[in-house]
């Protein structure tokens, strides 16, 4: 038996900063070694027409929907199985039935040898669901997938899944519920070590699962020699020791989402707990660890104005963060916020992941103090004065105090290049 995995990316375009996708690691390192396994990942090559294989296996996000829904179409054509999961076909199956013969919702390391099993004897069901919250022990990552395969320099990694909080926006809380979990240190630092790059991205959508298991992690990577980045929540900078573990471990940059400088605001997406860590403070912890921040910030909640860009430009240039992403709300489905976007019927499209006319950076929804137009313009206005090459070329030559080794210097230059480059590709552009 053979298996394609494929990867769609937002629409038939290649990515220049593409890292592996690990959910194939994962499959694969449960995959009956009997089966043959290819790989074939839209961001960094073209899938082919045809593909010689018996089951076509794609992994789905809502931005890849619209791409990933072609694709099936054109497999099954073909008279292939197809079977999809990830974030997107775990909250709406129907919606991925209509173009699969099968979806897996949730993650998927214990029922896939029974779908692969499935496939082959001809009788595979339409949904497969695994429970959140499972052991990650023992789960193996096998990257044999991506060898020869064009990726970035930076290697993911993943130690746990979940996250403490559910910020109204975010896909994490629907798809893991209130379930942490995390793999054992000794497991991830052995991977980590045996990495061929020097240079990691921990995935965890916030690293910060608890204060001993941060610790332990940390502990583990003192003295391997890595350089790597991470999400983390903004409450890990209240403690100087977790900050100074991180440096020590090699950490050179955290995505912190600071999401936005008002409070009423961070209130109405259920993260008033960024309040109680006053931004340029924690900012200023970091720097001195010399750990750069990669700012997330989030346009459109119902207390930003017209003003709202210029003010955040003008806080991430003055804290000198050295990336930022600056998003138009965007209601994913199964959120929280998509559910009040929907009963408040402020949603501009039935199915924004789907529609023809939406594209990549696009308002979807009516905001309360500005009009769609606005907050589209307002977040790409605020984003070109960040990625200009005036601002980006005084981050590297004056960085943050703390921040100004070589290392750091190419790092920063390197992602605002390359931030400039891709956001410049995708704005605006269709999916699919
Ligand atoms: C790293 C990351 C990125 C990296 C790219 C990753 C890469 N490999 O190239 C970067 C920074 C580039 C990125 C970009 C974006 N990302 Co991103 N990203 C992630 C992150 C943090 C980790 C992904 C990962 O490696 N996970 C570890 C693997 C092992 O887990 P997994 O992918 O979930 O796979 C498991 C299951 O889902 C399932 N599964 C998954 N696929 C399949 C397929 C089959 C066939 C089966 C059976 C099972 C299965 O089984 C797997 C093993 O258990 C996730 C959050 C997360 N925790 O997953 C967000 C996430 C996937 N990203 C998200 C988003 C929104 C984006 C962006 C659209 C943001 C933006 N506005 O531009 C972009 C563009 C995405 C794109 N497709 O091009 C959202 C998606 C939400 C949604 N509803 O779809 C997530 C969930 C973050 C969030 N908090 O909301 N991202
Ligand atoms: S802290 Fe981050 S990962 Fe956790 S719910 Fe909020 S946005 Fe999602």
């Amino acid at each position: 038996m053979k298996i394609s995995f494929v990867r769609p990316n937002l629409g038939d375009w290649r990515s220049p900063d593409a890292m592996e996708p690990l959910a194939f690691a994962v499959l694969k390192g449960v995959t009956p070694p009997d089966v043959e396994c290819e790989l074939w990942d839209e961001k960094v090559e073209a899938v082919p027409a045809v593909l010689h294989t018996d089951l076509v296996a794609l992994t789905v996000e809502t931005y890849t929907a619209r791409r990933a829904y072609a694709l099936a179409d054109r497999f099954r054509a073909q008279g292939l199985k197809v079977v999809a999961g990830g974030y997107h076909p775990t909250f709406l199956p129907q919606e991925a039935l209509a173009h699969f013969d099968a979806v897996v919702c949730g993650d998927a390391e214990t029922l896939w040898p029974q779908v692969v099993r499935d496939a082959a004897a001809g009788r595979l069901e339409p949904v497969y669901r695994q429970p959140a919250g499972g052991e990650m022990r023992g789960l193996r990552y096998d990257r044999e997938l991506f060898v020869g395969k064009r990726y970035g320099r930076v290697t993911p990694v993943q130690f746990s899944r979940g996250c403490r909080f559910a910020c109204d926006f975010c896909s994490i809380h629907a798809f893991y519920g209130r379930s942490l979990s995390h793999r054992p240190i000794d497991e991830v630092v052995a991977e980590a070590c045996s990495l061929r790059s020097r240079y990691l991205f921990v995935v965890d959508d916030n690293l910060f699962v608890n204060s001993e298991a941060l610790h332990g992690l940390l502990a583990g990577l003192r003295g391997c020699g890595l350089r790597w980045g991470c999400q983390i929540s903004l409450d890990v900078a209240a403690d100087e020791k977790l900050l100074r573990g991180m440096a020590e471990s090699g950490c050179v940059a955290a995505l912190i989402g600071f999401e936005s400088l008002d409070g009423a605001n961070l209130v109405q997406m259920r993260k008033k707990w960024n309040t109680r860590h006053p931004y340029r403070e924690a900012i200023a912890r970091f720097h001195a660890h010399g750990i750069m921040i990669y700012g997330s910030f989030i346009f459109g909640y119902d207390q930003d104005d017209g003003d709202v860009f210029a003010r955040t430009v003008d806080f991430a240039l003055e804290n000198q963060l050295f990336l930022v992403n600056f998003s138009a709300l965007t209601p994913t489905p199964a959120s929280a916020l998509y559910a009040r976007m929907e009963k408040e019927q402020r949603l501009l499209y039935e199915r924004w992941w789907l529609d023809g006319q939406y594209g990549y950076g696009d308002a979807v929804y009516r905001p309360r103090l500005l009009t769609p137009d606005q907050l589209t313009e307002g977040c790409r206005w605020a984003r070109s004065q960040f990625y200009c090459y005036a601002n980006i070329a005084r981050r590297v030559l004056w960085p943050a105090g703390g921040c100004g080794s070589l290392g750091h210097r190419a790092i920063s230059l390197g992602a605002n290049l390359t931030s400039r480059r891709t956001l410049d590709r995708k704005l605006g552009r269709a999916l699919g």
